[in-house]
């Protein structure tokens, strides 16, 4: 017997030849998947291809990795007494705390005895006769299934650039989303970083910190603002504790899926310099993130408002980083604030002070080649022990075409989303009947927060199998009309914004032959999930469901 089968055979022992629903990923929208799934009496199978649960606080977790939301609202919210018991020990967690919360909650809610890990779904085949999915792992699983809800990330399928001589490199190479569990010594090393996204932001200070020598390689300066992550304050948690169902109904009605308690100060250009200056300066000291755009209301959607405030952000650099030449290269210049994902960081500027710390601009002087000793730009050489990839991901559409979705007629999802990632409220693509996305293209993905979506998400599929199974119904499948329009309204919305001038993972600009259009509903997440509900209330429009 070949060492394939035995291994199938195993498996076969422990897994259900067919089952109702089978989720791919044991994330936070997967897990919520599996608990909701079983609640609406549907019996579920999850395949994670991790050995554990947490999805992107399971991978990635390198030096820094951090939320940044509060997590007092990046958390679950359909169990009162979880949201209850749990604490916080800090404002903005880091990857650990987000890992002992999910698997806390695989325990609480006996998640695990439906999950089977180390198992990647490598192949997701409608079968027309049957009306029923053939979902198929690396591990040997094959399991049939009414429904596929892939709750895969936006941000999960891995970006490894193709450098040259990148086989020879003879010292370690990590990518931040693939970091060891046992960890990486960096202590006294020659450690590389190139990617200056969120995660390099993240992970370059820690690293400065332990490593004899840093060199960053940056090819676009990133705009990040000071975390400030402390401790979470005990009369901070027992007021959102006392409030908790209020607050989740206002996250519902955000666009942002999040409470910001601050004032939004009109136009940039209803202020004098001075009281610009002044609001600006306050939010550096006491704010973070995604709150900072909100400070105005025409930062993302008006290029001078932008200017102004993005100017403003320069200057901080210039303020923080003391050598100037330094400084202007830390400036970004060439895509609109906000365009790309502004980061959260702790001390990303002030570790150019260090002199340990080497900033290397690969856009003026491009990376030639990987070699055995380390990196080769045009203009020179970099002895490396350690190299870190924070180069990201290929994101919205990667996650799901690795799992070589084929629907009816035989189409490939891959040849489907040749062009434009077609898909209908980010939910269904047609041609796919019984398969639903969670933060697919199309849906407000990374700009609204993600766990509180994730359960809009997964209610809202959970809502419509029941109906399904009530009414006696095989299939539903969404119309290319339907998927046309929404495209269409996605591709709108976004070009009343300044999110896709920049060239970033949000419109597939970082993939080298990537079709590129902007995939992100901007439209916020209460307007989606108004427009989910009406499309529900409406009896599915835009849905075909037959018997
Ligand atoms: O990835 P990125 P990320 N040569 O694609 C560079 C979320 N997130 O992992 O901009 C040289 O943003 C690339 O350069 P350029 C968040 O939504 C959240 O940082 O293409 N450089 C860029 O600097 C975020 O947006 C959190 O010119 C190369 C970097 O690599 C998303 O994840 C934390 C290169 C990639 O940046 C992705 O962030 C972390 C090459 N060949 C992430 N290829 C928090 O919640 C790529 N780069 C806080």
């Amino acid at each position: 017997m070949s060492v394939a089968s035995e291994r199938s055979e195993a498996v076969e022992e422990t897994t259900p030849a067919s089952v109702d629903v089978v989720v791919v990923g044991a994330g936070f929208s997967g897990l919520y998947a599996i608990h909701r799934m079983r609640k609406a009496g549907f019996d579920v199978l999850c395949f994670e291809a991790g050995d554990g649960v947490g999805g992107t606080w399971y991978w990635n977790r390198y030096p820094g990795a951090r939320v940044d939301i509060e997590s007092v609202q990046y958390s679950y919210a359909f169990d009162e007494d979880l949201q209850q018991d749990w604490k916080w020990p800090e404002l903005f967690s880091p990857q650990g705390d987000l890992e002992d919360y999910i698997n806390h909650v695989a325990d609480r809610f006996d998640l695990r005895r439906s999950i089977r890990f180390n198992a990647r779904v490598d192949s997701v085949v409608f079968d027309e006769e049957e009306r029923r999915w053939q979902v198929g792992t690396e591990a040997g699983h094959r399991v049939r299934a009414k429904y596929v809800i892939a709750a895969t990330g936006p941000l999960d399928a891995t970006n490894v650039p193709s450098f040259p001589g990148i086989d020879t490199f003879e010292g370690e190479l990590h990518h931040t989303s693939q970091w060891p569990r046992e960890g990486v010594d960096l202590r006294g090393k020659r450690v590389g970083v190139i990617g200056t996204g969120s995660t390099g932001v993240q992970v370059v200070p820690e690293v400065a910190k332990v490593a004899g020598h840093l060199h960053v390689f940056q090819r676009t300066p990133a705009y990040t603002v000071p975390a400030h992550n402390r401790a979470l304050d005990p009369d901070y948690e027992r007021e959102w504790k006392e409030n908790y169902a209020q607050r989740r109904e206002m996250m519902r009605h955000h666009p942002n899926a999040l409470v910001l308690p601050m004032t939004q100060h009109g136009s940039v250009f209803d202020h004098t310099p001075e009281e610009r200056l002044a609001i600006l300066e306050e939010a550096w000291r006491s704010r973070s993130g995604l709150l900072f755009f909100f400070l105005f209301n025409d930062v993302l959607t008006d290029i001078r408002a932008n200017e102004v405030v993005a100017e403003w952000f320069r200057g901080k650099i210039r303020e923080i980083v003391k050598d100037p030449e330094v400084a202007e290269l830390l400036c970004p210049t060439t895509y609109p604030l906000g365009s790309k994902r502004l980061s959260i960081d702790s001390g990303y500027y002030d570790t150019f002070n260090r002199d340990n710390v080497t900033l290397v601009d690969v856009r003026r002087d491009p990376i030639v080649e990987l070699t055995p000793k380390g990196i080769r730009t045009e203009e020179a050489e970099y002895d490396l022990d350690v190299l870190i990839l924070a180069t990201g991901f290929d994101a919205m559409t990667g996650s799901l075409l690795r799992l070589n979705v084929v629907g009816a007629g035989g189409v490939p999802l891959r040849e489907k989303w040749s062009g434009t990632p077609w898909n209908y409220l980010g939910l269904m693509v047609s041609g796919f009947p019984n398969m639903f996305l969670v933060h697919g293209p199309g849906s407000p993905s990374v700009l609204a927060q993600m766990v509180t979506q994730s359960e809009y998400q997964i209610d809202w599929i959970a809502d419509l199998l029941s109906h399904m199974e009530q009414e006696g119904l095989e299939t539903v499948d969404t119309t290319t009309e339907a998927e046309r329009t929404w495209c269409a309204e996605v591709t709108e919305l976004a070009n009343g914004t300044l999110f896709p001038l920049a060239d970033s993972w949000q419109k597939g600009a970082n993939i080298e032959g990537k079709p590129q259009s902007y995939m992100i509903w901007v439209g916020g997440f209460d307007a989606f999930a108004d427009r989910c509900d009406q499309v529900a209330a409406a009896g599915y429009d835009g849905f075909v469901l037959k018997p």
